[in-house]
């Protein structure tokens, strides 16, 4: 019988995954969050856990690389979620993705009148689809990180970003003014795994729901 690789980010999805993992009967041999190993033994020899980038989590998964992964919402629609099912939502990690701007700005702002916008974004994919839909062109800047930074610097009058707190938009005076969507930790599936492996796969997924549900 093949073993079940599951992929995870380091970081908040991390912290907040092992002890529902470990609650599921799913316990690393060594801590994620110090080792320097990028595939790490379970106390199960026949599941392993396999620690990638964020944005890389739903490729590893899409191609077959890894049966089951763990990754932000967001990082999903920006994928697109090809080969992939979307079985649980973990409810962790929960934020909101919004569209931000200068309180300055926002004070004599329209949303319903954009026509045309240039927004700074680590989300291009995402961004484009919201506004195509609602026939608001976009030409937009791709980010790594910090886009909070770009309204401030000129580099673009308003940004597409993650919310939590509202602790980072305050700090840097801007506002939210459009939501795009809520925002929380998924388990993803790949497609063929999950007919292949179909019994295991069901199993791991029946019992991470009964985790959630508590
Ligand atoms: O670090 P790396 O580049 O490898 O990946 P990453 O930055 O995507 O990882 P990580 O661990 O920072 O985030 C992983 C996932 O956590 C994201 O994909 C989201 O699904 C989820 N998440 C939940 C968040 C937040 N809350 C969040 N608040 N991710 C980022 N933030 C950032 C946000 O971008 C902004 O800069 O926190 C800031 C806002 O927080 P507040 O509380 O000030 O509003
Ligand atoms: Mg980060």
């Amino acid at each position: 019988m093949g073993c079940i690789h599951i992929a995870l980010a380091k970081g908040r999805i991390l912290r907040d995954m092992l002890p529902l993992l470990a609650t599921a009967g799913i316990v690393p041999r060594e801590d994620p969050a110090t080792s320097r190993k990028l595939v790490l033994d379970t106390g199960d020899e026949s599941m392993r856990l396999v620690v990638v980038r964020a944005a890389d989590v739903p490729t590893y998964v899409q191609f077959g690389a890894a049966d089951l992964g763990v990754v932000g919402k967001d990082v999903l629609m920006e994928h697109g979620g090809e080969g992939l099912a979307e079985p649980l939502d973990l409810g962790l990690a929960r934020c909101r993705m919004m569209v931000a701007e200068p309180r300055q700005l926002a004070q004599q702002d329209d949303p319903s009148s954009w026509r045309r916008l240039r927004i700074a974004t680590k989300y291009p994919n995402v961004t484009r689809r919201h506004f195509a839909a609602k026939g608001v062109q976009t030409e937009i800047i791709k980010l790594y990180g910090s886009m909070e930074l770009a309204p401030l610097v000129g580099l673009a009058d308003r940004i597409v970003d993650l919310v939590d707190t509202g602790g980072t938009l305050r700090a840097n005076d801007l506002v939210e003014v459009e939501h795009i969507a809520d925002i929380s930790a998924r388990l993803v599936v790949n497609c063929a795994a999950l007919h292949m492996k179909s019994s295991r796969l069901h199993a791991i997924i029946a019992q991470l729901e009964q985790v959630v549900e508590k």
